[in-house]
């Protein structure tokens, strides 16, 4: 079986990563074809919003261990292939990314998820920055996001002490923007990223870059950035189709253009 599932569904390109036996911990190959996969998702018109979930009991341990060689001295070489252009990949996709946190989310696994757009987790998920508890630092964009989601506080003591945080205990902290009960969590996630795919993707990939731009700028850069960004959307079709639908008393019909 390959290490990365991918199927395209009403405007939604599925990504699944699965090796479940291992929890889906993260080797080379799946690390690759993940990139891939996300390279046809932003190229593929059809795809409108990117959904990332995990095969059996869990989204992502991170990092597959029994590939890392301590003793290699270039080991950030993992880093540098792997997981910097994954994140930087998912941040800067013109495209809304669901993260479907099917269950457990560790290390690395941990960090994928908080990358992406809109972060859903079912129920009995848990979080756990397990770097330290094996002598490393979070990486895969953690240093930067988590303490920007629970604040500076809780992201040293989830990043010093690796403890594992619930899914509902996460969404209360602010590291989720919703959790769904185990039953319900593939349907309820799924009808999220459909109802993104059928929005205004274009204004949404503006959203990304102007939420990206705003942990840089100072409030006056960002005026700048949305006055920009403003323009653009103001030219589209599908702010023009949204304007005309409301006036209209209907639902509006965007093409992401
Ligand atoms: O060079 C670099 O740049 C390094 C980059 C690092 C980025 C990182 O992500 S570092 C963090 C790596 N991840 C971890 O440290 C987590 C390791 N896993 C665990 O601590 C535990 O598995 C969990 C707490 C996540 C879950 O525990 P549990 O008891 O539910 O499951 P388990 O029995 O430990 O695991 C089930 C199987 O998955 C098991 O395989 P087996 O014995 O049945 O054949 C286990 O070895 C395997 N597995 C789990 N995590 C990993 C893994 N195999 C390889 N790598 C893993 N990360």
């Amino acid at each position: 079986m390959p290490s990365i599932l991918y199927e395209v569904r009403d405007g939604v390109g599925i990504i699944t990563l699965n090796r479940p036996d291992k929890l889906n911990a993260v080797n080379r190959e799946m690390a690759l074809l993940l990139k891939e996969k996300l390279n046809a998702c932003a190229a593929d018109k059809q795809v409108r919003c990117i959904y990332i979930t995990g095969a059996g009991k869990a989204f992502c341990a991170g990092q597959d261990l029994t590939e890392v060689d301590p003793d290699n001295e270039d080991t950030n070489l993992i880093l540098r292939e792997q997981y910097n252009p994954l994140v930087w990949k998912i941040r800067t996709i013109e495209k809304p990314v669901v993260g479907a946190v099917n269950g457990l989310a560790a290390g690395a696994g941990a960090n994928l998820a908080f990358c992406c757009d809109v972060v859903i987790a079912t129920e009995s998920a848990y979080f756990t920055q397990a770097f330290s508890k094996i002598g490393l630092i979070p990486d895969t964009g953690g240093t930067y996001i988590l303490p920007r989601f629970v604040g500076w506080q809780k992201a040293s003591g989830m990043m010093m002490l690796g403890d594992k945080i619930g899914a509902i205990e996460g969404e209360k902290m602010g590291m989720l923007y919703k959790v769904f009960p185990d039953a319900v969590f593939e349907e309820e996630t799924f009808k999220i990223a459909k109802q993104l795919a059928n929005m205004p993707t274009k204004s949404l990939a503006m959203i990304k870059h102007a939420l990206n731009f705003s942990a840089i700028y100072s409030f006056k850069e960002q005026l700048d950035v949305e006055d920009e960004f403003q323009k653009i959307a103001l030219h589209s079709h599908d702010y023009k189709e949204g304007v005309k639908a409301f006036l209209e008393k209907r639902a509006p019909e965007f093409k992401g253009e």
